[in-house]
């Protein structure tokens, strides 16, 4: 029998959100506050979370405060800690989904293949991987920036005899407590790995091609009586959530991060080499662990234990190349062998993809890829000219760092709603950037993301593929006034 085709019900617009993460979770809970129920959640997988369901590594942890990493409408009591582990930000985003009614619209096993614009008729028509189709008015991408593994190119990967896995493809079959476990990456997930198997192997090798400045930040348990007062009085969630100081090292970090030469970029390089001089006691294991590059430059590390966990007995830095594996480990340029019985890559990920790999054709079968063919980008980071009524929640040049992306998303959306307003009024049948207004905008962005720590002479997963930085390259509260109205002239109505 042929899937079914999705042609949406009811009254008003039909939308289509792709991908249950964060993002869709929310874009679902907004459409519901208003009354839309006209929409399905295309989810590819078999459970919603996006990347807090795909990376189950011990020691996952994110580096937002868990109070300020929480919709703005549905704060948690309960956060056991100032930062949260994976798991339990993963029952968090399927407790506000279920609570908020927004599981009956989600559709698993449903991945988009294909999203193509049909101009005579203004609406989106969708393919789906299990020959299903659907059609919808606004689509909403919202498929996560750092999804597709990105594997390295080590030869003999394949005759390794123990096991060998990317570090967002847990492979829970691998025993870990007394065993030799190599990591290579030292991105936040190889960090953080390390800090929690640093006491659980017999022997653990890092591979570090690239050091990492480390900011020291605070990490606590909250106690049974401040979850109850937090259940109690919501205020005391605001006061954790808005905290001045942690709002305010926010808005100094994005200045720094905005102009390479600020003070206040060289405030956070002081704050992380202070951090490594007095945290590591031997000093060629400190030469080892010090960048050549500016702070921040990659995505800082946040962590208040890698280096005390990196000097465990236990744990080797292997800064040498890596000439091959073998069935035994870990082969070095200079002949050293490292035996292992666990290789995990942590290499990170291919931060290009967005929606891809579905083929997505606009007006005039304009193909997204062709569109992206020197990089991703978007008009103010959520539209794209010739694809009308496609929006993209965390997309391509939107904000990065170490502040909370659910704020990004949920100022995105109001951002959207503003825009959709004659849409749905019934004034016009959908909504797109003006080419120029995107073309000014994009050039103005790709100027000011030169001059940003980003482009100071790295290489991370927010460089595009000239080596200019892919990210909103202003500060926070520039974002923040950007999402505040769209700029009418910018966008054409049809
Ligand atoms: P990242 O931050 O992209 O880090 C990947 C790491 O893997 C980084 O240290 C790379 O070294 C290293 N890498 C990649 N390929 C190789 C090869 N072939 N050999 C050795 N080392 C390699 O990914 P993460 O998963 O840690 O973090 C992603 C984001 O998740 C993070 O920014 C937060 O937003 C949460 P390099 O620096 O390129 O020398």
């Amino acid at each position: 029998m042929d899937a079914p085709v999705w042609k949406g019900s009811g009254a008003g617009l039909r939308h289509a959100i792709i991908g249950a993460g964060m993002s869709g979770i929310l874009a679902a809970i907004k459409l519901l506050e208003r009354g839309d129920r006209n929409f399905t959640v295309f989810e590819k997988g078999s459970d919603l979370g996006g990347t807090w369901r795909d990376n189950r590594y011990p020691g996952l942890t994110c580096d937002t405060p868990s109070h300020a990493y929480s919709y703005s409408f549905a704060p948690n009591p309960e956060w056991s800690s100032y930062y949260a582990a994976g798991p339990e930000i993963h029952a968090y985003f399927r407790k506000v989904a279920t609570e908020r009614g927004v599981l009956p619209f989600i559709r698993y096993g449903s991945e988009v293949n294909a999203c193509r614009f049909d101009e005579d008729a203004g609406t989106w028509r969708l393919s789906l991987a299990d020959g299903g189709e659907a059609e919808a008015d606004v689509v909403y991408a919202a498929t996560g920036v750092l999804h597709h593994p990105k594997m390295p190119e080590l030869s003999g990967l394949d005759t390794f005899a123990g096991k060998a896995f990317h570090s967002a493809r847990w492979d829970d079959g691998a025993v870990l407590d007394g065993a030799r476990i190599g990591i290579v990456g030292c991105g936040s997930t190889g960090i953080q790995l390390v800090n929690a198997l640093s006491d659980r192997a017999a022997r653990l090798v890092h591979f570090q091609r690239s050091p990492q400045w480390i900011m020291p930040v605070p990490q606590f348990d909250y106690t049974a009586e401040q979850k109850a007062a937090f259940a109690r009085d919501p205020t005391l969630i605001d006061a954790v959530r808005h905290d001045k100081d942690y709002w305010a090292a926010i808005y100094r970090f994005t200045d720094g991060v905005a102009d390479a030469e600020s003070p206040e970029a060289a405030e956070i390089e002081d704050i992380c080499r202070q951090n490594l001089e007095t945290s590591v006691r031997d000093p060629e294991l400190r030469e080892k662990l010090r960048p050549n590059y500016r702070a921040a430059c990659k995505r800082l590390i946040y962590s208040w234990e890698y280096y005390e966990c990196v000097q465990r007995p236990a744990v080797l830095v292997e800064t040498g190349g890596i000439a091959q594996v073998e069935p035994a480990g870990v082969r070095m340029v200079d002949g050293t062998l490292h035996g292992l019985d666990v290789l995990v890559l942590a290499t990170g990920f291919q931060a290009d993809r967005f929606i891809r790999p579905a083929t997505v054709s606009g007006r005039g079968g304009r193909l997204l890829d062709d569109f992206w063919a020197v990089r991703p980008t978007a008009h103010y980071a959520v539209s794209l000219p010739g694809f009308p009524n496609l929006f993209m929640l965390n997309g391509p040049t939107g904000p990065v760092g170490n502040f909370p992306l659910i704020d990004i998303a949920e100022m995105q959306w109001d951002y959207l709603e503003q825009l959709l307003e004659p849409v749905r009024a019934g004034r016009a049948k959908w909504v797109e950037p003006r080419q120029e207004a995107f073309e000014a905008y994009e050039a103005r962005r790709i100027e000011a993301a030169k001059k940003t720590v980003f482009g100071s002479g790295c290489t991370s997963w927010y460089l595009d593929a000239t080596g200019i930085p892919s990210t909103w390259p202003w500060s926070y509260q520039a974002f923040v006034d950007a999402m505040k109205a769209p700029v009418p002239d910018e966008y054409r109505y049809a």
